[in-house]
């Protein structure tokens, strides 16, 4: 999936290039700084030296020595000054120029921290909305896999305060539509009930004796004795089945008048495994795939669902995931890489992933 986020460790990364917060100097320094100069070891700073150190917004490429990721990238943030400074744009600049050379570089993965968000100082949301939207760019027009990997316990669930009581009110309501635990029933209810299950039961199995077979069709629904009549009438289901997920995928981006490109970057999938579902016209995909391509197509709440269903899914009203999904798509909010930040708040899978 082009854009991931995910909560650890950089220097565990397993990719091909992992991005440093560095300073002008390029010799170390604390925070995510220190931490890849600890991990890649001390030839890290011998080539680092080399390099003339490095302007505010730009990025330099080193190996990554005993890193698990081929290259280092560093780049330094701005200090924010109150935003005034052109912080915002010195930002972007350090997203875009790493992101360039990894592109010269033949990487294909690579992972980022919140660049200034620590001792630097930017506010960490804007720092992230701004990577957020900035990577998103670049991969509008590259196939990449880029990874920003947050540290420690982020502050959560503070960003979207609408959200979260609309999300509360359905859980509630939910909560409250759902039946109250059952109590310990007294031993006289308790043996009426038992009287009335096997009853129950007993009628089932009576008909059980007594089954037939259904019938499908009104005008077929011949005697019991015409053995034929079932299995044909199977069969004809069987030969023209309802359209298939990737069936209503390719007609709805058609539909839209998009290209295939247009839809699987909007959706936050990547090229290969949109390849698959084109190919195989009974593809089985994840629910975040199908809610990956519903965001991209801009759905609305009915047809999100009839694609959920043509994979055997719904959205539901007791879980985060599909409240938050569903609170965008009632908010006509298409934008793939916002809801998976509300997402990713609530520590929920992401879109696409
Ligand atoms: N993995 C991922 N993210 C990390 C890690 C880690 N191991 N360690 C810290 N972070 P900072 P800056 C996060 O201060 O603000 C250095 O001294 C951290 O939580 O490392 O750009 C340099 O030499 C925060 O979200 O970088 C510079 O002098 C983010 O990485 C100065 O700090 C960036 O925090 C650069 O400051």
């Amino acid at each position: 999936m082009p854009l991931h986020m995910i909560r650890g460790d950089i220097t565990t990364v397993h990719c091909d290039a992992i991005v440093n917060a560095a300073n002008n100097a390029l010799l170390g320094g604390g925070g995510v700084d220190g931490a890849i100069h600890r991990a890649a070891g001390p030839k890290l700073l011998e080539e680092c030296r080399t390099l003339g150190g490095c302007q505010t917004g730009e990025a330099k490429i080193t190996k990554g020595y005993r890193l698990p990721c081929r290259y280092v990238i560093h780049t330094v943030g701005p200090i924010w000054q109150g935003g005034n400074a052109g912080e915002p744009e010195l930002l972007a600049a350090c997203y875009r120029n790493s992101l360039r050379l990894a592109a010269e570089h033949g990487c294909e993965t690579v992972a980022f921290p919140l660049i200034s968000a620590g001792v630097y100082g930017y506010p960490r949301r804007e720092a992230q909305h701004l990577a957020i939207r900035t990577i998103a760019e670049f991969l509008a027009d590259h196939e990449m896999t880029v990874l920003l990997v947050l540290f420690g316990s982020q502050e959560r669930n503070s960003g979207h305060p609408e959200m979260d009581r609309w999300i509360a009110s359905q859980l509630q309501q939910n909560a409250f539509h759902s039946a109250p635990a059952p109590a310990a029933a007294a031993p006289a209810e308790k043996s009426a009930r038992e009287k009335q299950r096997k009853s129950l039961f007993g009628r089932r199995s009576e008909a059980a004796h007594a089954a037939r077979p259904v019938c499908f069709a009104e005008e077929e629904s011949a005697p019991f004795s015409d053995s034929e009549a079932m299995p044909s009438t199977l069969r004809s289901i069987l030969q023209s089945p309802d359209e298939s997920f990737s069936q209503m995928l390719l007609r709805k981006i058609d539909e839209r008048g998009m290209t295939d490109a247009q839809c699987y970057k909007k959706a936050n999938i990547d090229r290969k495994l949109f390849s698959k579902i084109r190919s195989d016209l009974h593809y089985q995909p994840k629910k975040v795939t199908v809610l990956a391509f519903a965001i991209a197509l801009e759905l609305s709440l009915d047809e999100t669902n009839d694609m959920l269903q043509k994979a055997g899914y719904a959205l539901s009203h007791s879980t985060p995931f599909d409240l938050i999904v569903e609170y965008y798509i009632r908010k006509g909010n298409y934008n793939v890489y916002e809801i998976n930040e509300a997402l990713f708040e609530y520590d929920q899978l992401l879109i696409g992933a």
